[in-house]
């Protein structure tokens, strides 16, 4: 089953988006399987940023993922690399759709609010930076079998 990393990052985290966040990805359907609140050190930014390097905003979109704590999630589900995309929205909030998550809650790109893989082969290697000690077996069980 297919698996993305979503990271809610420091904006998101102080205006206490967290939950409305969240609800959208879990009532959508998709199965949580890691879930952590961590402050993120220079050199974890670096490396999730890796390919950017070379660009103008590199500095500070590292001091921006450093700048407080960040809410690292992975989830699994049917095509939930690109649908998670949908979900948040394009990059720059000025070109999100109303209801994507840039859409709704942010304006800057440089405050984007949230993270998530965009193809299947980043989604491997930033669950394997980010989770590195694996993730939770989370497989759902019958309703009947909890009420
Ligand atoms: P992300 O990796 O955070 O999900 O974002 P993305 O794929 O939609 O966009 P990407 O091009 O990979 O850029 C990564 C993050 O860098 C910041 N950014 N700032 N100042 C700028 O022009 C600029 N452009 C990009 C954003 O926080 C973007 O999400």
């Amino acid at each position: 089953m297919e698996r993305t990393y979503i990271m809610i990052k420091p904006d998101g985290v102080q205006r206490n988006l967290i939950a409305p966040i969240l609800e959208r990805f879990l009532a959508k359907g998709y199965i949580l399987r890691g879930l952590k609140f961590l402050t993120v050190s220079k050199s974890l930014a670096e490396t999730h940023y890796a390919d950017l390097s070379s660009k103008p905003f590199f500095g500070a979109l590292v001091e921006y993922i450093t700048s407080g704590p960040v809410v690292a999630i992975a989830l699994e589900g049917k095509d939930v690399v690109a649908q998670g995309r949908k979900i948040i929205g394009a990059t720059n909030p000025a070109a999100s759709a109303p209801g994507t998550i840039r859409g709704d809650f942010c304006i800057e790109v440089g405050r984007n609010v949230i993270h998530g893989s965009d193809s299947v082969e980043s989604a491997e290697r930033e669950l394997g930076l980010w989770f590195p000690e694996g993730l939770v077996d989370n497989t759902p069980v019958l309703l009947s079998q909890i009420y």
